[in-house]
């Protein structure tokens, strides 16, 4: 299997519950490797560094939370992907600068896609037992988040590819931060 690295935040909602060494432990007790690990206070410049403004990201998150909204027959109120997408980076940055992040390389075989499944379902509520998001945020929606103006509180942040895992490890680490052991 190939060996890849994978970029991990504990978001603000799971460092301030205290939940740091439980998520570290799922990684670890699945053969995966931590091999850069930082506590930072993410400022916003940092935080549009993360989640930066593109086409292919303001579609992807609108076909989601979109779908979700017509399965539940809510409707979304937002006309289209840009639309959406300027205002959910506004809502993550606020989100993501509101108290301190771990920050953290993960690697090991087939690690991007390794980490998203013991992570469990971008939308907590739908994710699968025994996943982090559904043990630990199972009461929370997009129809939650998206009815008072916020983001999801979804405890954690995975690469979803090489490529975006390459693009995000360059946004939080320095190539001597790196460990190999
Ligand atoms: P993921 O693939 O799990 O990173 O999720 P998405 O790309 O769909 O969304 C990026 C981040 O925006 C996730 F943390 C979820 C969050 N989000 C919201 O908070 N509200 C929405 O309506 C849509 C996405």
């Amino acid at each position: 299997m190939i060996h890849e690295q994978t970029l991990v935040l504990i978001k603000p909602d799971a460092v301030q519950r205290q939940l740091i060494g439980e998520i570290i432990k799922r990684f670890e007790e699945n053969q995966l490797k931590v091999c850069a690990l930082k506590m930072i206070h993410p400022n916003e410049e940092l935080a549009k560094k993360h989640y930066p403004l593109d086409e292919e990201w303001c579609k992807s998150a609108f076909e989601k939370t979109k779908k979700s909204a017509q399965e539940e027959k809510r409707t979304l109120g937002f006309s289209n992907h840009i639309e959406f997408g300027e205002i959910l980076q506004n809502w993550l940055v606020n989100f993501i600068t509101e108290s301190p992040v771990i920050a953290i390389i993960i690697k090991g075989p087939n690690a991007i896609n390794s980490v998203r499944d013991i992570v469990g379902a971008t939308e907590p509520c739908k994710a699968i037992s025994g996943t982090i998001r559904k043990d630990f945020a199972s009461d929370e929606s997009y129809e939650k988040a998206n009815s008072v103006g916020r983001a999801l509180r979804n405890l954690i942040h995975a690469s979803d590819s090489i490529e975006n895992a390459k693009r995000e490890i360059q946004v939080w680490f320095k190539e001597h931060e790196v460990y190999e052991y």
